[in-house]
């Protein structure tokens, strides 16, 4: 990422544009808190920005009907909980926009079959569900290129998983311009320097994810403050007793980075103020400070999903303004293939 702390420098007439993504495939946990949902408040004021529900994305993957539609109200209201003023931020459901699934056929065709085949998450995620390897699941690249495409963002935060995705979107959205004229913005990564990757509490050589079947295995963002700390209390670290980073200690440098998102501190000084207490006594202040820091988000997710209503109100707004763009983007893409126009 080069000019993003700089919003629009150079340009000050036409703000960038910023887009990212969170799937209501489950229940959010850290690892989506710090890779996504906490840091996209800061980009409110410099950038015009898009948050979507990617509710098309998350049926790659079995959804129950009911906990689907749960989880969109959810992750919906947390984008809110988490700072992001809906009246400030475009926040929207991706299903209600129906621009993404006709671009991310027509990416299809632009996308090709050995690309696909090496994305790591396919390689995963078919790996763990064997019974439902669909075609959605392989050409999911194509679709988050379409969403990310179709706002022609300049700019998409995502966690460290994420960045294979958002180089191919550049790819495609090369290969196309290459084919006709400049047509889409080449978009660009922007991944954190903390929290990009947070480990599983129970195997930290694994990223932290909301499908993951061990509860204790995540820290939920809407954990009570209980269970984040016996969860935290329970997590896999090592045999050594100091508190520093280092190699094979993969739980611990989890639970720094833990800490050192939670409180600002850098991992020298989460070393010295744990220089000489033992690993209990850490595990218990890391629980500590992330319910402190989650707690508020709690209240807030509380007080909007008493009343869906509003939450479906605001969708409705979201899915114009969103529609709005991606419709003027999608136009121009059909002109340049040379679909006849009615
Ligand atoms: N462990 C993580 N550490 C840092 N960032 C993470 N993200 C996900 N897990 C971590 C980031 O959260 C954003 C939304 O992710 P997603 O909903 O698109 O799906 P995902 O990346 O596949 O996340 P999960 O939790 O692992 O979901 P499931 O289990 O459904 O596959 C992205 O920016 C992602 O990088």
């Amino acid at each position: 990422m080069t000019d993003i702390q700089n919003g629009n420098a150079g340009a000050p007439e036409k703000k960038k544009t910023v887009l990212s993504a969170v799937q209501p495939s489950g229940n959010l946990t850290l690892g989506n808190y710090f890779g996504s949902l906490s840091r996209f408040g800061e980009f409110t004021e410099m950038f015009d920005c898009y948050y979507c529900v990617a509710d098309l994305h998350s049926i790659t993957v079995r959804q129950v009907p009911a906990e689907l539609r749960r989880h969109t109200y959810e992750v919906y209201a947390l984008y809110i909980a988490c700072g992001l003023d809906p009246k400030e931020n475009v926040l929207f459901v991706q299903s209600h926009v129906h621009e993404h699934a006709e671009l991310g056929w027509i990416l299809d065709c632009y996308t090709m079959f050995g690309e696909l085949s090496r994305m790591t998450q396919f390689k995963d995620k078919s790996a763990k569900h064997a019974d439902n390897v669909n075609a959605g699941l392989f050409t999911y690249p194509a679709l988050m290129a379409a969403d990310i495409l179709l706002y022609q963002a300049d700019y998409v935060p995502v966690g460290a998983d994420q960045k294979q995705h958002v180089e191919i979107a550049r790819d495609i959205a090369t290969r196309f311009n290459g084919a006709y004229t400049p047509t889409f913005t080449v978009p660009e990564a922007y991944i954190p320097k903390e929290g990009a990757k947070i480990m599983s509490l129970q195997e930290p050589t694994k990223k932290m994810s909301k499908s993951d079947k061990n509860e204790n295995a995540s820290i939920y963002i809407l954990d009570s403050r209980d269970d984040i700390i016996r969860k935290f209390k329970r997590a896999v670290t090592d045999s050594d007793t100091c508190v520093r980073v280092g190699e094979g200690k993969d739980g611990i440098n989890n639970l720094i980075t833990i800490y050192s998102c939670c409180t600002g501190k850098s991992a020298e000084e989460v070393e010295c103020e744990f220089d000489g207490r033992g690993y209990g006594e850490f595990k218990l202040a890391v629980g500590e400070v992330c319910a402190d820091k989650l707690s508020p988000v709690k209240d807030k997710f509380d007080e909007l999903m008493a009343d869906k209503a509003s939450l479906g109100a605001l969708m409705k707004e979201g899915a114009e303004h969103a529609s709005y763009r991606a419709s003027r983007t999608l136009s121009k893409v059909k002109r340049k293939i040379g679909f006849v126009e009615i």
